[in-house]
């Protein structure tokens, strides 16, 4: 893995990485997109022959092999999907904002309620990249938020059937319906409705490039979550920190994709040297020894920091999507970390706590997207209208301003709809 001193953070090939680059796929995934517009179901059946080898009969799972999916799995996987789902469901329950009202100025009260969207479409991979632990991060913060419709896309397998966990994680996390079709056509689908699918509000949930460019062109029909890019983690670390923990941290993000970007940084040379020695040691032992070589070879960087506000700019230019403070005191590190996707703080907390049932999301943003981005959260399906009253004393105080500014934009209908309150309040006086 290459070593550096952390000296120029001008230097922007340290900050970059393998992004997802949906371009390639767009005139494809348009004429894709407009079949299913046109042709419904008879195009989702002809795609899904195409592209997955299934011949569909009926496009929705039944009801039925949704709950023998729950026997037909193990108990112990059943149970830890149960407890993940607890806690993630804890964690996303104390996301929900209050509603609440002011009184901005004399008679004038305002405020913002806060409601669901009415129908969600998570949209689940198939093939090598199943998470059941996605299907539940992707679902049950929907549920939380009062989505009623929460539906998922999934492609099938040539047989037409769709793998028990999947069904199982799905039925777990809450989800009302699930459809054995993936892809673009999947995303079109529940972008435009088709006779079997219903259209949706929202789309989230992450997918290949066909299914990242679909989302791109259905922004606007309805709103997407975020792109999702390959995995990323940056620890920061001093001289208390774990080389062995650090080395098996950042092991286990490369195993996710030959892309993932794995960055160390730490104002100790000793504990550099220790990680590298721990990763050169263990990686051949590990299962997926060729997807995290290739991922570290290509994208893995461990710098030595001057100092820890060195080591906290470098982050925070960064962004990255998992950030792992492994410090004497990390709180006072956090206090200083402006642009992360979810934070793990201190030696006992890795990664994969939160990927699959410390309660946070593992939606995230990736490739610097956390500037701007949070992850997926039960905010991401609520809206918050927002409400106001006036009462006598606020028509009168607002008059003046309202229709001074209404009419030097021209708009006298708006000033005179305050004037016609003004005018009978004061005759009531
Ligand atoms: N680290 C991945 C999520 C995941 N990990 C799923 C295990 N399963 C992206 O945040
Ligand atoms: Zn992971």
């Amino acid at each position: 893995m290459k070593i550096i001193k952390l000296e120029d953070q001008k230097n922007q090939e340290l900050f970059e990485r393998s992004k997802l680059d949906a371009e390639g796929a767009m005139d494809t995934v348009k004429s894709i997109l407009a079949a299913v517009k046109i042709n419904g179901d008879i195009a989702l059946k002809q795609y899904t022959e195409k592209f997955d080898m299934a011949l569909l009969d009926v496009i929705r799972v039944e009801d039925d092999a949704i709950e023998k999916s729950l026997l037909n799995l193990d108990e112990k996987l059943i149970n830890a999907l149960k407890k993940a789902a607890d806690n993630i469901s804890k964690f996303h329950r104390a996301q929900i904002p209050d509603e609440w009202f002011i009184e901005v100025d004399e008679g004038v009260t305002a405020g913002q309620v806060i409601r669901p969207l009415d129908s969600v479409g998570c949209y689940i991979p198939g093939g090598r990249a199943v998470y059941p632990s996605t299907i539940l991060m992707t679902v049950i913060p929907a549920k939380i938020a009062g989505v009623k419709r929460i539906i998922c896309c999934t492609p099938p397998q040539p047989d037409g059937s769709v793998m028990d966990v999947v069904l199982a994680a799905a039925k777990v996390a809450g989800a009302t319906e699930i459809y054995k079709v993936g892809g673009a056509q999947a995303i079109a689908a529940m972008a435009y409705g088709t006779e079997s699918i219903p259209k949706v509000d929202k789309i989230v949930g992450p997918g290949n490039i066909f299914v990242t460019a679909a989302k791109q062109l259905v922004y606007g029909t309805v709103d997407i979550d975020f792109p999702a890019g390959p995995s990323e983690v940056l620890i920061l670390a001093d001289e208390t920190a774990n080389p062995d923990y650090i080395a098996m941290d950042m092991m286990a993000q490369a195993e996710h994709d030959p892309n993932a970007s794995c960055v160390l940084i730490s104002t100790s040379e000793t504990i550099a040297m220790e990680v590298d020695k721990k990763i050169k040691e263990q990686i051949n032992g590990m299962q997926r020894k060729e997807i995290i070589s290739e991922s570290l070879g290509r994208f893995g960087l461990i710098a030595i920091a001057e100092s820890m506000d060195d080591a906290i700019e470098f982050s925070n230019k960064y962004a990255p999507e998992h950030l792992i403070i492994m410090t004497v005191e990390p709180e006072e590190v956090l206090k200083k970390i402006n642009n992360a996707g979810s934070i793990f703080l201190g030696k006992l907390t890795p990664v994969a706590a939160g990927d699959y049932g410390s309660g946070t999301n593992h939606v995230l943003p990736t490739s610097e997207c956390a500037r701007m981005y949070s992850g997926l959260s039960a905010e991401s399906f609520l809206k918050k209208p927002t409400v106001q009253r006036l009462n006598e004393k606020g028509v009168l105080n607002l008059y003046n301003m309202v229709t001074t500014l209404a009419e030097y934009e021209g708009l006298y209908a708006h000033a005179e709809s305050f004037k016609k309150r003004v005018k009978d309040v004061e005759n009531k006086k």
